[in-house]
C-alpha cells in the first residue's frame, strides 16, 4: 500500500481524511466528464473540512490518495492505457500481483481504508442485493465486506435497480447499522426515498460521530455503518421518468444477458443514456453531496 504524503500526514496527526471509491469514476460516470467530476468530489470532502483519499490499484501498487496523474489514469484518460478493472477484494491481490491498474469498488475500498486507518468513506450508493437473487445469487460482496471493516459508508442509499428490501435484511443480518441523516426513509439514490423506513434518524455531523465513539466503546466497530444521506430535493430524479427507465433498464439487462460484476455499470450506463445525461446530474450532485457530508462527519470525529 503506499499511502499518498498529504493523506499520510493528515492521519498522523489526528486529522480528518476521508476514503473515495474509484469503480464509480471508472465504470459509474461516463468518459470524459469522469475525470472533472473525480476531481469535483475530492473538492467536497476539502469543503466538508477533510482531506481526501481516493483509493484505486495503480501499476500494481494499492493507492491510499492519488494524485492527478493516477487520478487521471483510473479515469481511462490516458492515452494507451489498459483496460482498468473493476476489483472488488478478492481481485485486488490479483491485480497487484500483476502490476495491473484497478477501480476499487464500495467492498475492496472499505478494506484498504480501514487497512490504512481510515474509518470514513463516501460513495454514491451501496451496492446489494439484485433482484432475482433467489436465482441467481447476485448480491454484492460490499454487503459481506461491511459485515466486518470498521468503516463509516456515507452513501445516497443503494440504487434502485437493487431489491432493496432484501438488502435492508441483508444489512441487519450482517449487523450494519443504518442512519438516515435528517429523514427517517432509506434513499433510493436517484430518488429521496426507496418506500422504505428507517429506525434511526440523525440531523448533525456530531451526533454521527458520537456512534462511531460509541461504537469503538463497545466493540461494534468492527462491523461497519452506513450514512444514508437523500439526494437535496432539487437534484432528485423526476418520478416518471425514473419509473420508465429502470423497467427498460431491468429489461434490456435481461436480453443482453449481462451477467456478475458488469450488471451494475451496464445499468448505469443505461440510465445515463435513456435519461439524456438527467441521472447523470443527479449521480454527481448526490456523490458531491455524501462527500461533502463525509467530510464534515470526520472533521466532527477529529474535535
Ligand atoms: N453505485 C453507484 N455507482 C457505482 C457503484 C455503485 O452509484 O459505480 C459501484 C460501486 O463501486 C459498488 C459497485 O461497490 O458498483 C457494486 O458492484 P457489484 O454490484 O458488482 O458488487
Ligand atoms: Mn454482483
Amino acid at each position: 500500500m503506499l499511502i499518498h504524503p498529504e493523506v499520510a500526514e493528515a492521519l498522523d496527526a489526528g486529522r480528518p481524511v476521508v476514503a473515495l471509491e474509484s469503480t464509480i469514476i471508472s465504470h459509474g460516470l461516463p468518459r470524459p466528464d469522469n475525470l472533472r467530476i473525480a476531481r469535483e468530489i475530492e473538492a467536497s470532502v476539502r469543503e466538508g473540512g477533510a482531506v481526501p483519499a481516493t483509493v484505486a490499484v495503480v501499476d500494481g501498487e494499492a493507492r491510499i490518495g492519488l494524485d492527478d496523474d493516477a487520478l487521471a489514469r483510473v479515469a481511462g484518460a490516458a492515452t494507451g492505457e489498459r483496460e482498468v478493472v473493476k476489483v472488488s477484494v478478492r481481485d485486488v491481490a490479483v491485480v497487484a500481483a500483476r502490476g495491473g491498474v484497478g477501480a476499487t469498488t464500495v467492498a475492496s475500498t472499505a478494506h484498504l481504508a480501514a487497512r490504512a486507518g481510515i474509518r470514513v468513506f463516501a460513495t454514491g450508493g451501496l451496492g446489494g442485493v439484485h433482484r432475482g437473487a433467489r436465482e441467481t445469487w447476485d448480491e454484492s460482496a460490499d454487503l459481506t465486506t461491511l459485515s466486518r471493516t470498521p468503516v463509516l459508508v456515507v452513501c445516497a442509499g443503494v440504487k434502485s435497480i437493487l431489491d432493496v428490501a432484501a438488502t435492508l435484511e441483508r444489512l441487519e443480518t450482517l449487523n450494519v447499522g443504518v442512519l438516515g441523516y435528517r429523514t427517517d426513509r432509506f434513499p433510493g439514490f436517484y430518488r429521496r426515498d426507496s418506500g422504505h423506513p428507517l429506525y434511526w434518524r440523525v440531523d448533525e455531523p456530531d451526533e454521527v460521530a458520537a456512534v462511531l465513539r460509541a461504537q469503538d466503546e463497545l466493540g461494534t466497530s468492527a462491523y461497519g455503518l452506513v450514512l444514508a444521506n437523500p439526494v437535496d430535493e432539487t437534484d432528485e430524479l423526476d418520478h416518471d421518468l425514473h419509473e420508465q427507465t429502470l423497467t427498460a433498464g431491468l429489461a434490456a439487462a435481461d436480453a443482453a444477458g449481462v451477467h456478475g460484476k458488469d450488471v451494475t455499470p451496464f445499468l448505469l450506463d443505461f440510465f445515463h443514456r435513456e435519461t439524456h445525461g438527467a441521472s447523470l446530474a443527479t449521480n454527481v450532485a448526490l456523490v458531491r453531496s455524501n462527500a461533502r457530508l463525509a467530510g464534515e462527519v470526520a472533521a466532527a470525529r477529529a474535535r
